[in-house]
C-alpha cells in the first residue's frame, strides 16, 4: 500500500499484493523467504516509481516468526509457525519454567508456536551460528537499513519480553538459556530505525532521505491502531487467517482467571496492551475450500458464502478453538471427526460445511467477547469486526447473533492503515491513537449489523 496521510484524509492506494503460504521442505514448514523479498521490493520498487514524494517506509507481519542471521546473511529459510517441531520445544520449556510461572513472566496465552517454544527446538549449533534473531518485519527492516532491532509490539509475542516494563525479560532469558546476544535492541512504532542503505537506494530506485519507520509490525497491532474505536465499551475482532478477539487496555491483566481462560496481554501501539484470545480464523475456510479445490473443484468464495447464507435449519457447531485445525492438511476431515466425536451430524452439502465452519467461528468470537469483558472487568455494547474478515458480511451478522450486540464492519485494510497512520503521525501529522482513529471512521466508515432475534 501506499499513501498520502493529511489531518482530514487518508487516500491509500493498493501498489503489490502476492500469495504467501506455509511451504513444505525436507525438514518442515517453512516460509519462502526469497519469494517474499523478491515481492517485497519490486512491489517497494513500484511505489516509488508511482510517487517519488514518498518519504516512509512501515513494515508488518504475522507474529512469532523468525531468521536467524549470521555475518548479515539469513541462515536458513524461516521456519512457518504451523510447523510443528515446536511441539518439542513447549515440553522442553515447560520443564524449566511451568505453565503458570511463564504467564506469570510473559502474559501470553499459550500457543505451541510462540517464538520461545521454537528457540527451544532449534539446534544449539544453529543458534551459536548467529549474530541476531529478527523477527520476519524486523528481518525486513534489516534489509532495507542494515540496522537490526526488535520492534515492540511484536516482541511482545516472542515469550520473551516482559508485559509490564516492555523491555526484554533478562532473568527469563537467562533461565531458558537464550543466547542474550540473538536479542536486538527495541525500538518503539513511531521511532525511525534507519535510513535506505546505497544499495537499497538504488535497487529500490528510492530518492533521497526516505526511512524505514518502526510501525506495529506486528499485523494484528496494527490492525487494534486502527479501529475506529469511538467509545470505551467496544470489543475487537481482528479477522483474516486468525480471528483476534479482545479488548484494548491500559496495563496488561494477569489474573488466575486470565491464565485459566488462556487469554494473552500482546503489546500495542503507545503502550496500550491488546488483551485477547487467539481463535482459529478463517484459515478453517481457506484450508477447505483448499481441499474442494485439490479434489477438483473450483471454488467461488462469494458464491458459496451466499449459499451458506441461504441454508436453513440448524446446522451443527463445533469447537473452532480445537487445536487439531492449526496445522494444514485435510481441513474438512478434522471437521468431521470433531462433529462424529460430539454426536453432531456432519452436513452433508458444501453450502451446510460452510455455514457450519463460520457459525462456529462466530461462536466462538461472540465467546471470547464476552470473557474478555469479564476478565477485564469492562461492559462491552459493540464489536468492530476488521480485516478480510469484514468483507464476509455472513461472518459480520453471525457474531452479532451470537453475541447479541451490533457488529462494526471494516475497515478491511485496517492493518495498512495501522502502519500508514503511525508513519505519518511520526512525519508530522501528531495527533494521538484516539485522533488516528477519529481520521478512520470518517475516513471508512464502518458497516453495521445488528443482532437479529433468536
Ligand atoms: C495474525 C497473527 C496473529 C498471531 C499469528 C501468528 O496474522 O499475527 O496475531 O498470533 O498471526
Amino acid at each position: 500500500m501506499r499513501a498520502v496521510v493529511s489531518a482530514g484524509s487518508i487516500e491509500m492506494v493498493e501498489v503489490a499484493r502476492f500469495p504467501n503460504g506455509p511451504i513444505e521442505r525436507a525438514d518442515g514448514l517453512h516460509w519462502d523467504i526469497v519469494a517474499l523479498r523478491g515481492s517485497i521490493m519490486a512491489g517497494l520498487r513500484q511505489a516509488f516509481a508511482d510517487d517519488p514524494l514518498i518519504t516512509s517506509i512501515g513494515i508488518d507481519s504475522w507474529a512469532v516468526d523468525y531468521g536467524l542471521v549470521a555475518d548479515g546473511v539469513l541462515l536458513g529459510e524461516p521456519f512457518h509457525y504451523r510447523d510443528d517441531r515446536s511441539t518439542r520445544g513447549v515440553d522442553a520449556v515447560h520443564a524449566v519454567v511451568p505453565p503458570r510461572e511463564l504467564f506469570a513472566q510473559t502474559g501470553l496465552q499459550h500457543l505451541p508456536f510462540t517464538t520461545v517454544f521454537q528457540l527451544a527446538a532449534e539446534t544449539p549449533e544453529r543458534l551459536d551460528a548467529a549474530d541476531h534473531l529478527l523477527l520476519i518485519p524486523d528481518l525486513v527492516a534489516f534489509w532495507l537499513t542494515g540496522r537490526p532491532v526488535a520492534e515492540v509490539t511484536n516482541a511482545s509475542t516472542t515469550g520473551l519480553l516482559d508485559p509490564r516494563t516492555r523491555a526484554w525479560n533478562e532473568a527469563l532469558v537467562e533461565r531458558l538459556g537464550v543466547p542474550r546476544h540473538l536479542l536486538p535492541e527495541l525500538v518503539q512504532p513511531g521511532e525511525t530505525i534507519g535510513p535506505l542503505t546505497a544499495s537499497a537506494v538504488e535497487a529500490l530506485g528510492a530518492p533521497a532521505g526516505v526511512v524505514v519507520t518502526a510501525v506495529g509490525s506486528h499485523d494484528t497491532a496494527s490492525a487494534v491502531a486502527a479501529v475506529p474505536f469511538v467509545r470505551r465499551e467496544a470489543a475487537y475482532i481482528s479477522c483474516g487467517t486468525w480471528g483476534l478477539v479482545g479488548l484494548e487496555t491500559e496495563h496488561p491483566v494477569m489474573t488466575d482467571a486470565a491464565y485459566a481462560a488462556n487469554f494473552t496481554n500482546e503489546g500495542g501501539v503507545d503502550g496500550r496492551t491488546r488483551f485477547l484470545h487467539n481463535v482459529m480464523g478463517l484459515w478453517l475456510l481457506s484450508e477447505s475450500v483448499r481441499v474442494w479445490e485439490a479434489a477438483g473443484e473450483r471454488i467461488d468464495l462469494g458464491r458459496l458464502l451466499a449459499e451458506a447464507a441461504a441454508v436453513t435449519g440448524p446446522v451443527p457447531v463445533f469447537d473452532a478453538n480445537d487445536p487439531r485445525f492449526l496445522p494444514p492438511g485435510d481441513m474438512l476431515a478434522r471437521i468431521a471427526a470433531a462433529l462424529a466425536e460430539q454426536g453432531s451430524p456432519v452436513p452433508s452439502t458444501r453450502a451446510a460445511l460452510a455455514r457450519c465452519i463460520v457459525e462456529s467461528l462466530a461462536v466462538a468470537f461472540a465467546s471470547a467477547v464476552r470473557t474478555a469483558s469479564e476478565l477485564a472487568d469492562r461492559p462491552v455494547e459493540v464489536i468492530h469486526l476488521v480485516g478480510g474478515g469484514s468483507l464476509n458480511p455472513l461472518l459480520c451478522q453471525l457474531t452479532a447473533d451470537r453475541a447479541g450486540m451490533p457488529v462494526l464492519a471494516g475497515p478491511v485494510e485496517a492493518t495498512a492503515l495501522g502502519t500508514l497512520l503511525v508513519q505519518a503521525r511520526a512525519h508530522g501529522l501528531g495527533g494521538t491513537l484516539e485522533s488516528l482513529r477519529a481520521l478512520v471512521a470518517q475516513s471508512h466508515p464502518p458497516q453495521r449489523f445488528d443482532p437479529r432475534a433468536a
